[in-house]
């Protein structure tokens, strides 16, 4: 890919030399982590393709766009309402910060006790590797954990940075109307970027784009729930995860189709593992491409993982915006009531997410759960300590990892995840 498209990389301002490190490590990884799947669906060739062009063809199709006057907005958070900015023809997409490639030169500015994810987005922006920063007019942060609120005012002297402050307690009257006024102020701010007015005919639009998008990935996830799995744990993230950088339409066909193979796969009842395979969700910190350590260490040791519960998983997807009106304020409180129930740890009380570990877990049938957190998050951390109560209580195991990108803990996590499954199987045969 590399040859082709230098000149256009060029024109972003990023680091040739070093993008090129970037890209041949990355090749190597998806190669042995994801390509060497077995029994992989057909239609996974439209994904591996979206992956092989993830810095080049989309990055062209981006930078098309905004030759034509639109606008690309970068964000890292579901919390970033994509409806508004889609109302105003513009783009979203998520910006790279999955990668430990980028963690030593964020090292050289920020502290090292960071969460990896944060480390990773400002790492990548400070040595220009990731096109899809070089490629935003504007980036929107959110005051949702403290580590990532304070890089933001780095981050602003680097790109245009619009911070949106969200409420820590949404489920309350007051959160959700303090939640509607910063709706109606990143509306505002929108409307400025791409000189476009968000009419309701435009948002209602915008919305219904969107649902869709959730529907179909929400149509994946619960294809999952069947046994055998039609499809891996470490594709279905994989899916999750382009969803955040491929053109939005194309994706929910190609989704769409995927799925109709998954259906088929069902009938004929093939699977990507034995159907006695121990099935698994892996709960807790958002996994940003190209974070699949975990899922792959699991399935290679012989699980299936089932569900993510997770910002690149169910909390993105599980609800739809639902308008009970048709004037702007029907619209935006509809959002509002959307993104006020993603059950994320940096809310309180956050009750939400415990319930929805139960029910997922039952949906999912799965076997054990595997918590997850990045280092120094604070957020999971903690709410892991109230999810294994109540996992407990169910008579679920549940194995708790703390890890960052770097590959250096693989083999302790292999030899966790296989004594958690010895023990998910002797108490199966009791
Ligand atoms: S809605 S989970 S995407 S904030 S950056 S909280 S891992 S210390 S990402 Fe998130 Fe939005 Fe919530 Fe979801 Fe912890 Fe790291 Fe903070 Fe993180």
């Amino acid at each position: 890919m590399a040859e082709k498209y230098v000149e256009m990389w060029k024109t972003l301002d990023m680091d040739i030399e070093k993008h090129n490190q970037l890209l041949n490590g990355l090749g190597q990884y998806y190669t042995s982590a994801v390509l060497s799947q077995k029994n992989r669906p057909k239609k996974m060739d439209y994904f591996d393709f979206v992956v092989s062009e993830v810095h080049g063809l989309r990055i062209k199709e981006l930078n098309d766009l905004r030759k034509a006057g639109k606008k690309v907005v970068g964000a890292f958070c579901i919390y970033a309402p994509e409806e508004i900015v889609y109302a105003a023809d513009a783009t979203m997409v998520g910006l790279c910060g999955g990668a430990d490639f980028s963690v030593p030169d964020a090292e050289v500015v920020l502290p090292r006790s960071l969460c990896p994810l944060i480390k990773s987005f400002y790492g990548f922006k400070l040595n220009r590797t990731c096109p899809y920063f070089q490629s935003s007019d504007l980036v929107v942060g959110e005051t949702t954990c403290d580590g990532k609120k304070k890089v933001y005012e780095l981050l602003n002297k680097l790109v245009p940075t619009y911070v949106i402050e969200v409420p820590h307690k949404p489920d309350t009257q007051q959160g959700k109307e303090f939640w509607l006024k910063e709706l109606k102020a990143f509306k505002a701010e929108i409307e400025k970027l791409t000189g476009k007015e968000i009419t309701t005919e435009k948002l209602n639009q915008a919305i219904e784009l969107i649902n869709d998008k959730r529907r179909a990935l929400r149509r994946l996830s619960d294809l999952r729930a069947n046994s055998p799995a039609p499809i891996s744990g470490l594709d279905g993230l994989l899916i999750n995860q382009i969803g955040f950088m491929d053109d939005v339409r194309r994706f929910t066909v190609k989704v769409n189709d995927l799925c109709d193979e998954l259906e088929q796969r069902v009938i004929d009842n093939e699977g990507v593992a034995k159907e006695d395979a121990p099935r698994l969700m892996i709960s807790g910190s958002p996994m940003a491409v190209p974070n699949w350590k975990v899922h792959s260490i699991a399935e290679e040791s012989g699980a299936t993982v089932t569900v993510e519960e997770s910002c690149v998983g169910t909390r993105y997807f599980t609800d739809l915006v639902e308008p009970k009106g048709t004037t702007m304020k029907d619209l935006l409180w509809a959002i509002d009531e959307k993104y006020s129930k993603i059950p994320c740890a940096c809310f309180t009380p956050n009750d939400r997410r415990i319930d929805s570990i139960k029910q997922l877990a039952k949906q999912f049938k799965v076997d054990g759960v595997i918590y997850y957190t990045l280092q120094n998050c604070h957020d999971y951390n903690v709410e892991g300590v109230k999810v294994e109560r109540a996992l407990k209580a169910q008579d679920l195991p549940m194995l708790k990892i703390e890890t960052d990108y770097a590959m250096g803990d693989s083999a302790q996590i292999k030899t966790r995840i296989e004594a958690f499954l010895e023990i998910i199987q002797g108490k199966r045969e009791h």
